[in-house]
């Protein structure tokens, strides 16, 4: 290659946490990115956030926002980076007012798994004697689980994936944990989930199993790079779940689980609201219809449209609008049926965790 081809080389540089699944995650990321654009050069830099760095407390406990990605969000307003990948279910459903989310990648397997101490191998957790201890430190997991379980225990296990392995390997205090498939999956650890936990008895986080790229709003050259990314339909999943939570005004510490799959033209959602112990629970379903017309080609990156912080100009205006609707829509309808008092307990309960 000669000096002068060299030049005309970009170089972009991308945030990322530092566990091994963040770097997994980015790492893959990039990989796609380099088969699709052979004339940019990609350099990783990884930060460590307050939530791998504050180990000894339940996350719904910490009490901050964006625990996981401020460090981050900073460096990419700074200008330090050019874009940062998370696990999409990380991420705010307000996103800081010049940051949005470029592209949302194929969704992994989005339900929860259960791995088991090698002692229970091969059990599940129906099968788990009495007080048997699960950790997680979800209160959506513990809130559905304890309906489904009411034999278990729950007790909140933190620390990178790694970490909460050991825990489980090499301790006698959790017979179980609860685990997102698809980081266990990324981290090639298949073999050790003894059980998938399905809709009947545990719906998943929002954004749960798909990563997505957080890109400054106004780097128009960015957005059209990661935008190569985006998996149309995991994106209108995405969006509508998004809508959910932001019309709820909950975030990841609060008890809110769904279910969405799109057939056809149709785009269905199963949203939930949950007191911590699970003795509430609300559920309800419904769908909308994704007519494609107009994807947001051709404009400038002030133009573009936004659904719950995520843009993408090859995917059509309406269907994002009708997934984001479907969204709001479920969420004013568990709102009517009293999911906001049921959450505001919640928080409470949270909050007077916190000061213990
Ligand atoms: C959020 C939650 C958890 C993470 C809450 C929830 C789980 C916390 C715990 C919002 N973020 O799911 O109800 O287990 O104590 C997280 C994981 C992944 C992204 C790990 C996991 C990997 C999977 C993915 C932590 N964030 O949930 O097991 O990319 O979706």
């Amino acid at each position: 290659m000669s000096a002068e081809s060299t030049e005309q080389r970009k170089m972009v540089r991308v945030g990322t946490r530092k566990s091994q699944l963040a770097m997994i995650q980015t790492n893959s990321v990039v990989a796609s990115l380099k088969k699709l654009c052979h004339d940019v050069d990609f350099d990783i830099i990884s930060m460590s956030t307050t939530g791998d760095k504050i180990l000894d407390t339940a996350l719904s406990k910490i009490g901050e926002k964006s625990l996981f990605t401020k460090e981050l969000e900073k460096a990419l307003d700074d200008g330090r980076v050019d874009f940062v990948v998370h696990s999409l279910k990380d991420l705010q459903s307000t996103l800081p007012p010049n940051m949005v989310i470029g592209a949302v990648l194929e969704r992994e397997d989005p339900y929860d798994a259960v791995l088991m101490h090698p002692k229970h191998a091969t059990k599940h957790l129906a099968d788990l004697p009495e007080n048997s201890v699960i950790g997680t430190s979800s209160v959506r997991r513990v809130a559905q689980l304890k309906r489904k379980y009411p034999h278990l225990k729950f007790e909140s296990v933190r620390g990178n994936l790694n970490t909460r392995l050991r825990k489980l390997d090499e301790g006698e205090m959790y017979s179980a944990l609860v685990l997102a498939a698809a980081g266990v999956k990324r981290m090639n650890w298949d073999s050790r989930i003894s059980q998938t936990l399905l809709p009947d008895e545990c719906l998943y986080a929002v954004g749960q199993g798909a990563l997505a790229v957080e890109v400054r709003a106004n780097d128009f050259d960015t957005l059209t790079l990661v935008s190569k990314l985006n998996h149309e339909e995991t994106l209108l999943r995405c969006v509508a779940e998004r809508a959910l939570l932001r019309e709820l005004e909950a975030g990841c510490s609060t008890p809110v689980a769904v279910y969405t799959e799109i057939k056809g033209k149709e785009l269905y959602m199963t949203g939930a609201v949950l007191s911590l112990d699970g003795s509430e629970c609300l559920k309800e379903t419904m769908q909308t219809t994704l007519s494609d017309t107009q994807p947001q080609q051709d404009t400038s990156s002030a133009d573009l449209q936004h659904y719950v912080s995520v843009v993408a100009q090859t995917v059509s205006h309406q269907a994002m609008k009708a997934a984001e609707d479907l969204g709001i829509d479920m969420a004013k309808l568990l709102i009517s049926k009293g999911a906001g008092d049921i959450l505001s307990v919640a928080r409470q309960q949270n909050a007077e965790g916190e000061k213990k």
